[in-house]
C-alpha cells in the first residue's frame, strides 16, 4: 500500500508540473528598410515560356512594401544553446518550382528533416543547391518526377537555383532551433516561446546581409523588436 502511495503522489506532482505551462515570451516586430523601395524589376523569361510565363516574375531579390516594411527576412535569436529544436512536421515542408519560381522564395525547414521539392510544372527542372554545411545537390527532375524529397541534417543557408532556368532563385533556411522565423509580404514577423532572457536578434536578408539587435524576453507576452535595415549602397 505504502509503494502504491508513494507512486501515486509521484504521479500526482508529474501531472501538475505538466499542467504548468513554461515561461516563456514572444518576439514580435517589423522589419524595415531604410532606403527608397525598389521597383519591382521584372525578370526577362527567355525559355519554356509557355509554362514559365504562366505568372509574372519580379526580380524577388528586394521586395519592399509601400510602408518600407520588409519581405523574405530571416529574424533569429542567435546563441541559443539552449532553444528548443524545431519539430519535425508530420507532413514535410514543400518547395515548389511552380511557373519555373521557387515558391516560396524564402524557406524555413528544422534540421534532420525533410524537404519535398515539388514539380508539377510538365517540363524539366533541376536543382542545384549551393549550401555550407549539407551535401549539395545537382539534380535534374524530368516532369514524371513530381515529389524528391530531401533531407537536410545540418543547420545552413542555402542559396537555390535551377539550371535549366537561370532566373529561379530562392533560399532554404534549416534552422538548428525553433528560434527562426521569416518576415511576411509587410515585414512583420514573430519568433514564439522563448525562454525569458537577454538575447542577441540577428536579422539576414540575402542582398543586405545580417544586422543585429539586442532584446530581452519577459516570462510572458511579448517583447516588441522594430527592426530597420539601412539603405543599401
Ligand atoms: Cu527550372
Amino acid at each position: 500500500m505504502k509503494r502504491i502511495g508513494t507512486l501515486g503522489i509521484v504521479a500526482l506532482i508529474c501531472a501538475c508540473l505538466a499542467a504548468v505551462p513554461a515561461l516563456a515570451g514572444n518576439v514580435v516586430g517589423k522589419v524595415t528598410y531604410a532606403g527608397a523601395a525598389p521597383a519591382p524589376k521584372p525578370i526577362p523569361i527567355t525559355k519554356d515560356k509557355e509554362v514559365c510565363s504562366r505568372e509574372p516574375h519580379v526580380d524577388e531579390s528586394l521586395v519592399v512594401a509601400a510602408d518600407k516594411g520588409l519581405a523574405n527576412v530571416v529574424v533569429y535569436i542567435k546563441d541559443a544553446p539552449n532553444a528548443p529544436k524545431m519539430a519535425i512536421p508530420a507532413k514535410a515542408p514543400e518547395l515548389d518550382q511552380r511557373s519555373c519560381k521557387f515558391h516560396p522564395h524564402v524557406q524555413i525547414i528544422p534540421a534532420g528533416g525533410t524537404l519535398d521539392i515539388l514539380n508539377n510544372d510538365g517540363i524539366l527542372h533541376n536543382i542545384h543547391t549551393y549550401p555550407k554545411n549539407n551535401p549539395p545537390i545537382n539534380q535534374a527532375q524530368p516532369k514524371f518526377k513530381t515529389k524528391m524529397p530531401i533531407k537536410f541534417d545540418k543547420p545552413d543557408t542555402i542559396k537555390l537555383a535551377c539550371d535549366v532556368h537561370t532566373w529561379m532563385s530562392g533560399w532554404l533556411i534549416v534552422a538548428p532551433n525553433a528560434w527562426y522565423t521569416v518576415s511576411g509580404p509587410d515585414g512583420t514577423f514573430k519568433i514564439e516561446n522563448v525562454a525569458p532572457g537577454a538575447y542577441t536578434l540577428s536579422y539576414w536578408q540575402e542582398t543586405l546581409g545580417t544586422q543585429t539587435a539586442q532584446v530581452t524576453v519577459a516570462a510572458s507576452g511579448d517583447v516588441k523588436a522594430d527592426l530597420t535595415f539601412p539603405a543599401k549602397k
